[in-house]
C-alpha cells in the first residue's frame, strides 16, 4: 500500500519500505492539497534511485495538479537530489514508479503548503506561526525564508514565543523548537534554536538570506510565535572634520527615487553618482547637530529612506553620528514603521556585526580625505611663517 491523499499544512512522502529498498513493480500516487489560497513546496532530502537515461525504468514524477493530465512539473531517477518543486495551485500530484528489477533505497521528501510555507522578499514585514495567537497545529514543519537584494542583511525581531518547554531530561528544545539558519537552507550555519517561552534579543544575519523552521511533535500545543524582520540597508557611511559622506549602492533600493533618500531633511537629497545613491552633506546642514557622547563631542544626523507606497507609510531611519577628530563614522538603525512596538528598534549595528565578516567597514570608515592635508598643509605653512618673522626679528 502507497500514495493517498495528504491535506496537513506540512508533512512527508517516501517511496516504499524507505530506507529499505523499495519493491518492484511498485507504482504510488499521493495527491498533496493544500487550502485554496495556497501553493504547495516539495524538498526532497534523499534520493537513491536505480539510475536509467531517460528516467523510464524507475523515476518520480511530479504533476501540478491532482491528476497525470495536469503539467509535468519534473521527472527524476538516479542519485542525484531533486531541485526544490513548486506548484502553481493548490494541488500536487508525486508519483512513484520502480520496474521489474534491480531497486535502490528510495526517496524521502518534506512538502510544506499553506501558512506553512512562505518567501517574504519585502524590505520589512512581519508573520506568525499558523493559526497564531491561537494554537499551532502538531506534527508541522513550517518554512519561512526571508530573502532580500544581494546586500542587505535582516534583523529579526520576536515579538513574542510561546512554544512547548525543553525536555526535562535532556534539557533540550526536543519536543517543539524554533531554528533559524542563517541562509537559504537548512545546511547553513545555526543562528539558533528555541523553545518555551524565552524572551529573545533580536539576530542579524550575516547575508541577504534566512530561513526559520517551525518544528512540532505529536502533543502539547502553545501559543506559537510573531517575528518581525526588517532589511538593514546596505550603505556605506564615512565623514571628514568637515562633512558626512554616504553611498548606497542603487541596485538595493532600486525602486526609490533619489529624493526618497535624504539626509536629515527632504531638501538634503541623494544624487545618483554612477551606480551609486550618494550624499555629501557639510555639518553646518541637512539637520546635523553637535552632540556629547561619552564625553566625546560628536555630530549627529538622521538618513531617511522613505519606502512609503500610496497610503501605507513606511521610513527607515538610520542614525548617523561622526567623531571628526577621529573621522569615526558609525550608522545605526533607529526604526522602521512597526504596528507591534514602534520604537523598540533604537539598535547599534555595529555591535551586533560579527568582525570577521569585512562587512564591519561597511558601518565603519576611517578614511584619510583631502581635508586633512589641507589642514597639515596650512600648520606647516603657518609654521614656516612664524619662523620667518622670529629670524626677522632677531636679525632687526
Ligand atoms: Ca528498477
Ligand atoms: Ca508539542
Amino acid at each position: 500500500v502507497c500514495g493517498g491523499v495528504l491535506t496537513g499544512l506540512s508533512g512527508s512522502i517516501t517511496s516504499p519500505d524507505y530506507p529499505e529498498n523499495y519493491p518492484n513493480n511498485a507504482e504510488c500516487h499521493w495527491v498533496i492539497q493544500g487550502t485554496s489560497s495556497s501553493v504547495i513546496k516539495l524538498i526532497f532530502v534523499d534520493f537513491q534511485m536505480e539510475q536509467s537515461e531517460q528516467c523510464n525504468f524507475d523515476y518520480v514524477a511530479i504533476f501540478d495538479g491532482p491528476t497525470m493530465g495536469d503539467g509535468l512539473l519534473s521527472h527524476h531517477c538516479g542519485n542525484m537530489k531533486p531541485p526544490e518543486v513548486v506548484s502553481s495551485a493548490y494541488e500536487l500530484l508525486v508519483v512513484f514508479k520502480s520496474d521489474f528489477n534491480i531497486a535502490n533505497k528510495g526517496f524521502k521528501a518534506y512538502f510544506f503548503s499553506g501558512a506553512c510555507q512562505e518567501v517574504y522578499t519585502a524590505v520589512k514585514g512581519n508573520f506568525s506561526s499558523p493559526q497564531y495567537p491561537h494554537s499551532y497545529p502538531n506534527n508541522i514543519k513550517c518554512r519561512w525564508t526571508i530573502q532580500l537584494p544581494l546586500g542587505y542583511r535582516i534583523k529579526v525581531f520576536f515579538l513574542d514565543l510561546d512554544l512547548e518547554g525543553r525536555n526535562s531530561l535532556t534539557d533540550s528544545c526536543d519536543y517543539d523548537h524554533l531554528a533559524v539558519f542563517d541562509g537559504g537552507t537548512e545546511t547553513a550555519s545555526l543562528l539558533g534554536k528555541w523553545c518555551g517561552r524565552e524572551m529573545l534579543s533580536p539576530i542579524i544575519s550575516s547575508r541577504n538570506k534566512l530561513l526559520l523552521v517551525l518544528h512540532t511533535d505529536r502533543n502539547t500545543a502553545n501559543r506559537g510565535f510573531l517575528v518581525a524582520y526588517f532589511g538593514v540597508v546596505p550603505m556605506n557611511v564615512s565623514c571628514t572634520r568637515t562633512e558626512f559622506q554616504i553611498q548606497i549602492p542603487t541596485q538595493s533600493l532600486a525602486q526609490l527615487e533619489r529624493n526618497k533618500i535624504y539626509l536629515g531633511v527632504p531638501s538634503c537629497p541623494a544624487q545618483v553618482v554612477g551606480l551609486t545613491f550618494r550624499i555629501h552633506a557639510r555639518f553646518e546642514t541637512c539637520g546635523t547637530e553637535p552632540q556629547k557622547r561619552n564625553n566625546t563631542s560628536v555630530i549627529v544626523s538622521i538618513l531617511y529612506i522613505d519606502f512609503s507606497d500610496g497610503n501605507q507609510e513606511d521610513i527607515h531611519q538610520y542614525e548617523v553620528q561622526c567623531e571628526p577628530k577621529r573621522k569615526e563614522a558609525l550608522v545605526n538603525l533607529i526604526s522602521g514603521s512597526n504596528p507591534y512596538r514602534p520604537n523598540h528598534y533604537a539598535e547599534n549595528l555595529v555591535e551586533s556585526q560579527p568582525k570577521d565578516a569585512g562587512v564591519a567597514d561597511i558601518y565603519e570608515s576611517k578614511a584619510q580625505d583631502t581635508s586633512d592635508f589641507v589642514f597639515i598643509s596650512i600648520c606647516i605653512l603657518a609654521g614656516i611663517l612664524m619662523v620667518i618673522a622670529i629670524v626677522g626679528l632677531v636679525l632687526l
